[in-house]
């Protein structure tokens, strides 16, 4: 089923910003399968707590639903508990948000049993506390993939159903997840222990992260240009000319203003990445708010405190570009970057060279037991490295370190 929707929109006071905003949501709701019949633009400095609107809106709005007969009223923003229930009793249309639409194509997505998982338990963490009071029509939940935007996803929750239910049916999510969570876990770690270095592809959605994992090891995983075409982590093992294998996984796109709980919830999808040695930021160069879309990015980044790893800019879809002249200064900025054409396979060559270089700055930690006369290579292990344990016995020096790849070289014939 098709929803027809009215969109609508709380315009940032920021005008570029406020176009952005437009675009994307409009992509958003392309991407869940929902078609915008007619737009709603309203502007306003603090959110009205009982419409987010302004009474006087909510009520224009009700009438501009009455005529185009809308299915639905898709939010630009989060709302309350409250004021759902108010715009829905106001316009007698159903109300789904920002966060509700997000979570539907989401739920559309998820293949894995792990995805499928992580989306219920999100959209029934959100919903809970819209279910107070006199409780929200539970037929927005449950129903397969015919009832509409936002509500798919979770199985077999009914009308009758009480946040008791909900609140039992997340406790065993959470178990059904973390035996998901172990059983993945099981094969990433030994990607962990093969001191193959591990590469993660993050950026923007619809950047080119999946057509860049695609062209890297001759796979085929789905790439579109729909918003959040990938959910679920790919990893794959991708061979660098003159150098060893990397894992490279490719994941969840970011977006800007992504509500605080969706990180929350897809941390177990996102953990692949937390254990990267490297990031590659794939950044869509041709996109009219490219820095604005690095920006979100890089928050998203520091809320997941991983701002430690070395990152690789990746400035993407150059083919589609007359010059890259433009970029040489955003460029300056990053300590690694290169441009490439995940399509064409342009500029691969320098993405790898840049990933050699910086996989030999990586550290890798080793067991050593030195001669009393290697005081040299004892003073390379402190001015280099990370001691870790350091003993002086009857034979020599033993030391654990963790050194950069590029000088363990030295200690080859020292190792325990
Ligand atoms: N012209 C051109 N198009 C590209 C390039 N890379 C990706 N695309 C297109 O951009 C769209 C998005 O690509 P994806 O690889 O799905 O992007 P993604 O970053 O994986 O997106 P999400 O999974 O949604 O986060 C697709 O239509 C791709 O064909 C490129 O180098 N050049
Ligand atoms: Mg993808």
């Amino acid at each position: 089923m098709v929803d027809n929707a009215i969109l609508v929109i709380s315009d940032l006071q920021d005008i570029v910003e406020a176009e952005n905003n437009t675009i994307e949501m409009n992509l958003l709701c392309e991407s869940a399968g929902v078609h915008v019949i007619e737009e709603y633009h309203f502007k306003r400095q603090k959110p009205d707590p009982n419409y987010h609107m302004g009474t006087g809106h909510a009520d224009m709005l009700s009438t501009v639903i009455a005529e185009i007969h809308a299915d639905v009223i898709i939010f630009s923003e989060d709302l309350s508990p409250a004021q759902i229930r108010n715009l829905e009793r106001v316009t007698d249309c159903r109300v789904v948000d920002r966060t509700q639409l997000i979570l539907d194509i989401f739920a559309q997505r998820a293949k894995s049993n792990e995805g499928k998982i992580q989306v219920e338990l999100a959209q029934l963490q959100y919903l809970l506390p819209r279910l107070t009071g006199k409780g929200i029509e539970m037929s927005r939940i449950g129903g397969g993939s015919g009832g509409g935007v936002a509500t798919r996803g979770p199985g077999e929750t009914k009308l009758e159903t009480d946040r008791r239910r909900i609140k039992d049916k997340i406790t065993n999510l959470k178990k059904d997840l973390d035996i998901a969570v172990k059983q993945r876990q099981i094969s990433s770690k030994e990607r962990l222990n093969s001191n193959i270095p591990l590469v993660s592809l993050i950026g923007y959605t619809s950047a080119g992260k999946s057509t860049l994992l695609n062209k890297l090891s001759n796979e085929s995983v789905f790439a579109d240009k729909m918003l959040f075409a990938t959910l679920d982590p790919v990893t794959r093992r991708v061979a660098i000319p003159l150098m060893s294998d990397i894992f490279l996984t490719d994941t969840v796109g970011f977006l800007s203003r992504l509500p605080h709980g969706i990180i929350a919830a897809f941390r177990s999808t996102l953990e692949e990445t937390k254990n990267a040695d490297i990031l590659i930021h794939v950044v869509d160069a041709t996109h009219h708010d490219m820095e604005g879309q690095i920006d979100s990015v890089n928050k998203v980044l520091k809320e997941l405190k991983w701002l430690d790893k070395p990152v690789i800019m990746a400035f993407n879809k150059i083919d589609k570009l007359d010059s890259t002249d433009f970029l040489r200064e955003i460029i300056a900025n990053y300590k690694y970057s290169t441009y490439i054409s995940a399509l064409t396979g342009d500029g691969i060559e320098n993405l790898f060279n840049v990933l050699k270089e910086v996989i030999l700055t990586l550290m890798l930690p080793i067991k050593i037991m030195l001669p009393f006369d290697k005081g040299d290579l004892l003073a390379i292990c402190y001015k280099h490295g990370k001691v870790t344990k350091c003993e002086h016995l009857d034979t020599g020096t033993y030391i654990e370190v963790s050194l950069p790849q590029e000088i363990t070289y030295y200690f080859q014939d020292y190792k325990v």
